[in-house]
């Protein structure tokens, strides 16, 4: 009777045993995917003097560092055809915030940035002319889709794209 109930006891030990190594299997698979994603990843995206990004689609990780630089390939100035890349928060109304940057004063000087919208941007570069580039780092926010724009006053509709950020 002790032998059959220790064995009981012992057949019972061990099948929660085998369950907890599948577990730890998972969990470690899981780790493994995560390190294959590299911690920076770097962008570089160009806008020219045809109102245009050479990029539609930027694609990230959660977490990651990006890297991103902005070069302005024309020649045309700033103050004629500045461009800039803005980073808008999930669920932002792109045309909203694309008009108040334009009709901000002082725009230029500003970056077209409004300093009141600092919640509904995630990242932003200056704003530059022809010739220049700049470059920004951030962390990727969470997984989702997002919208980067130019806010130089009446390039939004055409200077835009998306930002999508997947789960490791
Ligand atoms: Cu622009």
């Amino acid at each position: 009777m002790l032998l059959a109930s220790c064995g009981g006891g012992g057949g019972e030990s061990k099948k929660d045993s085998s369950k907890d190594e599948g577990m730890k299997i998972e969990q470690k698979t899981q780790e493994k995917a995560e390190k294959d994603v590299p911690e920076t990843v770097e962008i570089t995206i160009e806008g020219d003097d045809q109102m245009k990004f050479n990029m539609k689609k930027i694609e990230v990780y959660e977490g990651q560092t990006v890297k991103l630089t902005l070069k302005h390939v024309g020649k045309m100035t700033k103050k004629a055809m500045g461009h800039n890349w803005v980073l808008l928060a999930k669920g932002v109304d792109k045309a909203a915030f694309g008009a108040e940057a334009a009709g901000m004063e002082n725009g230029i000087e500003n970056d077209h940035i409004p300093a009141d919208r600092s919640e509904d941007i995630i990242a932003h570069t200056k704003l530059l002319g022809g010739g220049e580039e700049t470059t920004i780092e951030f962390e990727a926010p969470e997984a989702g889709g997002y919208d980067f724009m130019c806010s130089f006053p009446g390039h939004y509709a055409s200077m835009n794209g998306k930002f999508i950020v997947k789960k490791p």
